[in-house]
């Protein structure tokens, strides 16, 4: 294992101002995007989608690093430039997705692990060749009656721990993502309860697998109220809450902390993080890696239509910088208000 290179890769992540996009949606996911604005699924159109992102003039301001499905790290520019040098020569570094989706927990109605673990050694191992520096393994929790189980709780976390080892004797920054979804009725109490336990049965497992905390990133989700809970929370709250979470159970070792934003508004998730960055200095960065909520205006304003994708590269590098500005504790909601 390259710890130097771990360390620097993964600080490099989480530099000041700066934030992931989550650009890596599998084929299904991407149709669905493409389906709210009424653009076909081809492989081309999802390239030149892509590449509107990764050419968005001033992205590395605020983006340190996009997260790619397998597909777009073969894929190239216009150009003819590879997407993954592309980003590398713009000081973004280039990851990639590596899990295999979510199935059925067997036994368990209602409860999911995630796939991937077979030949995942061979994979990094040609990921690294195509560029890559950094990978992502998303696991996913649900809240609802009676669950999550602790077999799911474990199960899960144990799969992150040994996604996490593999990537790191590939010289590859493991992105741990246990997502706890915001779907459903819970309040923002139970979000926490089970965040907490997520977190806590992760880092067991990842310091069980000897994974080295110097050399990851956290993505988490932030600790919110269901989406279908009537009592909001206030978004002091929610920081209150997800900060609280994150110092009883994240080891200070790990560099960056990487939010998803799970269904958030765009200006919901900014604020959040706003928020949780001037609640004072934490052991660890804490950033974003968005897909949702850095892409939803740009989607919009493309449409799959040409002459629209300097306007969606406009409220893309927006919706980035705010997010820069919010990792530093310093956006203000009156930005909103400025023209892409
Ligand atoms: C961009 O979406 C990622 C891939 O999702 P699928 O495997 O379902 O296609 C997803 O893992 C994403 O990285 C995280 O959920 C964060 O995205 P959001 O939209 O929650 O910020």
């Amino acid at each position: 294992m390259n710890r130097t290179v771990l360390t620097s890769v993964a600080r490099a992540m989480v530099s000041p101002g700066r934030g992931l996009l989550a650009a890596d949606e599998s084929t299904g996911t991407i149709k669905k995007r493409f389906d709210q604005i009424g653009v076909e699924s081809t492989e081309e159109n999802r390239r030149a989608y892509r590449e509107l992102l990764f050419t968005a003039p001033g992205l590395a301001e605020s983006i340190s690093g996009v997260i790619l499905y397998d597909e777009t790290l073969r894929q190239a520019a216009r150009s003819g430039e590879r997407f993954a040098d592309l980003l590398s020569r713009q000081g973004i570094v280039p990851g990639i997705k590596v899990d295999g989706g979510t199935k059925s927990l067997p036994n368990f109605p209602g409860e999911l692990v995630t796939d991937g673990l077979d030949g995942l050694a061979a994979r990094l191992a040609e990921y690294h060749k195509l560029g890559a520096g950094f990978a992502k393994w998303r696991a996913v929790i649900d809240i609802g009656a009676g669950i999550p189980s602790r077999t799911c709780i474990e199960s899960n976390a144990d799969l992150l721990a040994r996604y996490a080892a593999l990537c790191q004797e590939a010289a590859i920054v493991p992105i741990v993502e246990p997502e706890v979804l915001m779907d459903g009725g819970h309040t923002i109490e139970r979000c926490e309860e089970v965040t907490d336990a997520v977190l806590a049965e992760v880092f067991a497992r990842l310091a069980a697998h000897r994974v080295y905390f110097e050399g990851m990133v956290l993505k988490p989700n932030m600790v919110v109220a269901g989406a279908k809970c009537a009592e909001r929370a206030s978004a002091e709250q929610v920081a209150e809450a997800t900060l609280r979470c994150l110092r009883r159970r994240v080891p200070a070792a790990v560099p960056g902390i990487a939010f998803l934003s799970g269904g958030q508004s765009e200006a919901e998730a900014t604020l959040h993080l706003d928020l949780i960055n001037r609640a004072g200095t934490q052991p660890w960065a804490l950033s974003f890696s968005y897909g949702r909520a850095l892409q939803a205006s740009a989607l919009t304003a493309w449409r799959g239509v040409t002459a629209n994708v300097a306007a969606a590269q406009r409220e893309f590098a927006k919706r980035a910088r705010l997010n820069g500005l919010a990792s530093l504790g310093k956006y203000e909601p009156t930005l909103e208000k400025q023209a892409a």
